[in-house]
């Protein structure tokens, strides 16, 4: 038997997310179609949107979150007590960013990269990547204090190893691929660097970290991130690839 955990307020917002992220699959598939020898940028942001509608109707339908349960015996001097710890961990989310922060991280340095070159900093991206959102899942699981907080740490570290890549040695790539390509990267650059800096934010404020703000609030602000982070950030990869010439930058495979 399962049980559906979710309130009507996160299953609304949750169906916002799986229409959005659909309806921006097709867009950016279609907007791709039309790009002729740069169809290639639109690959991976189409698939970025479709893994994360998918995401979020498993969530929706109940069957991405789990009930994290930890109990303790605390032993006093009138006998024992039990204390059980609850939390409700969306983990159809950390599977999707697993697969779609690497996506969108192509998507990025594919537009800075010249074909072949670079290889190493994609590969060293998206393991430090990985690792952040992997790590991630591990603190979000930790009911322990010292335990999520240390995860938490673990995770930003791999976080500021990604930007460590993209503002350092990929930018400078990027700054010799053309005006195009350049002017391109720095807008991409500074869309994804303010919105991934909102997930550890929210991360902490909400039912992962310290329970500041409700569930019913994190899942809105989350659905919204997401949806900008992914439809809206392939918009501007797919608009502006038009601008670019196969001369200029290639994707990193
Ligand atoms: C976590 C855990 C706490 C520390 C850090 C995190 C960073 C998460 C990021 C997620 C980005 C997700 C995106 C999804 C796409 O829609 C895992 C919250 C640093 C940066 C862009």
């Amino acid at each position: 038997m399962t049980t559906n955990l979710l309130t009507s307020s996160q299953e609304t917002w949750l169906w916002i997310g799986t229409i959005g992220m659909a309806l921006g699959a097709v867009t950016i598939g279609l907007i791709g179609r039309g790009l002729g020898a740069q169809s290639h940028h639109a690959v991976a942001s189409f698939f970025v949107c479709a893994i994360a509608a998918c995401a979020y109707l498993l969530m929706a339908r109940g069957q991405g979150d789990i009930l994290v349960t930890q109990t303790e015996v605390l032993l006093t001097p009138i006998g024992g007590i039990v204390k059980s710890t609850d939390k409700v961990v969306f983990v159809a989310r950390y599977v999707d960013w697993i697969v779609t922060t690497p996506l969108l991280l192509i998507g990025l340095i594919g537009v800075a990269i010249k074909q072949g070159a670079g290889r190493a900093l994609v590969g060293t991206a998206i393991g430090a990547d990985i690792l952040m959102i992997v790590t991630g899942l591990f603190g979000a699981l930790s009911v322990n204090e010292t335990n999520k907080y240390t995860w938490f740490v673990v995770s930003c570290l791999f976080f500021l190893i990604v930007l460590g890549v993209v503002w350092g040695p990929v930018r400078a790539l990027a700054a010799e691929a053309g005006d195009a390509a350049s002017l391109l990267y720095g807008k991409l650059l500074i869309i994804l660097t303010t919105l991934w800096f909102i997930y550890p934010v929210l991360w902490l404020l909400g039912s992962e970290g310290t329970g500041t703000i409700s569930l019913n609030s994190e899942v809105a602000v989350f659905a919204v991130i997401d949806l900008l982070a992914k439809v809206g950030f392939g918009l501007v990869i797919v608009t502006g690839a038009k601008k670019l010439t196969d001369g200029e930058a290639v994707p990193a495979s």
